[in-house]
């Protein structure tokens, strides 16, 4: 039994750490997870702690979750969508002091990667992403709070790496001279998310935010997509967040901790399969503007997560954890090589998408 999940917080769903067995999975930066297995009854569930310093208020994603599964219950009975489970006393998360938990129902016979081998995957994934955003097509997007205030906000980003320059020491700045003089190059990227962030033919949507592999769940048996999981950033947003973050988290083989730059490649079968997958929810959906920005919605995510990246290492890594020193900077340059792919491969990509685009959705 791990010592840092309080009794209070296993008391509130009526469990006990005598009859609860806890084992610390997921591999994201921010929360802690658990997998707990209730030894009486065999239930198991996902326990989360949230990351109060970066979700400054809980309740909104409360709030955001409690919405949508409202919504998509009364709309779309049949669709799996893992909202949190109460509290004994009808909480949606269990506190203490200033800790906040969330407990989640395990999705059983399923299976989650943490990275993708297959162009499938990138399909499935791509479609369970896409569904979600076509249920809550005529959702209220309104209802919805921001989980964390700017968070895909390239103008925001932008500057705080701007202002991160301005606080840093002269020998963070020095080792990063050559990614700073590449974030700065790469300022067209934001002229042309601030050209079109206003226009009502780029429409806010309900977005996951966090469209990695691992938060899809896949069939155990068939590897078929059964739902999205880590609704914490659930929120209105531009579509290119979910499809640009799979962009940046499913064409590559290696993830962003890797440094060897030259095995940061793109996929192609892994891009062609993915668009068909999003737009075989999404096709019918997305606006002509939209349609038009399939692509930047890449060099937007990967620019932008570069950009952070880079900004922690300048603060001194104050909110990406590291395992070495410099590891935030060798992150910025990964997702920079990854950039500069996608730039290279860009009319490859690009006629890939017309073609779905023309073939099924037009
Ligand atoms: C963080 O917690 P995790 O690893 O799922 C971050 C994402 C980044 C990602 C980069 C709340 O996600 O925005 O894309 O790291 N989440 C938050 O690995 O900042
Ligand atoms: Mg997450």
């Amino acid at each position: 039994m791990e010592l840092n999940v309080n009794e209070i917080i296993l008391k509130a769903y009526g469990l006990t750490s005598k009859t609860t067995k806890l084992q610390k999975i997921g591999s994201g930066h921010i929360n802690r997870t658990y997998l707990i297995t209730n030894l009486l009854t065999c239930e198991k569930y996902i326990l989360q702690n949230i990351n109060t310093n970066v979700f400054n208020d809980p309740s909104a994603i409360a709030n955001n979750i409690k919405h949508v599964a409202e919504y998509l219950k009364q709309n779309y009975p049949d669709y799996l969508f893992p909202a949190s489970v109460e509290t004994l006393q009808g909480k949606p998360m269990a506190q203490n002091a200033n800790e906040y938990w969330r407990l989640m129902p395990f999705v059983e016979n399923t299976v989650a990667f943490d990275t993708l081998s297959k162009p499938k995957q990138a399909y499935e994934a791509a479609k369970q992403f896409g569904k979600l955003n076509r249920l809550l097509d005529n959702f209220d997007s309104t209802k919805l709070k921001p989980t964390i205030l700017g968070f895909h906000d390239l103008k925001l980003r932008y500057d705080q790496f701007i202002s991160s320059l301005n606080q840093s020491t002269e020998e963070l700045k020095h080792n990063a001279q050559k990614e700073i003089e590449t974030a700065l190059n790469h300022h067209s990227i934001l002229a042309h998310y601030s050209a079109f962030e206003n226009k009502a033919e780029f429409p806010n949507r309900v977005m996951h935010h966090d469209t990695k592999i691992s938060n899809v769940l896949l069939a155990k048996d068939t590897f078929e997509g059964i739902c999205v999981i880590d609704l914490d950033t659930l929120m209105p947003g531009k579509f290119i967040s979910d499809l640009g973050d799979m962009m940046r988290t499913y064409l590559c083989a290696f993830s962003e901790n890797e440094t060897d730059l030259s095995k940061i490649t793109i996929r192609i079968p892994y891009f062609t399969a993915m668009i068909n997958g999003y737009l075989s929810e999404m096709g019918d959906i997305l606006t002509s503007t939209e349609k038009e920005m399939i692509l930047f919605s890449g060099k937007y995510i990967i620019y932008m997560q570069a950009l952070r990246f880079l900004t922690d290492y300048l603060n001194g890594n104050v909110y990406y954890p590291i395992t070495y020193d410099g590891q935030n900077l060798d992150r910025c340059k990964n997702q920079f090589k990854l950039l500069d792919e996608l730039i290279k491969n860009e009319k490859e990509l690009q006629d890939i998408i017309e073609e779905n685009l023309v073939k099924k959705y037009i």
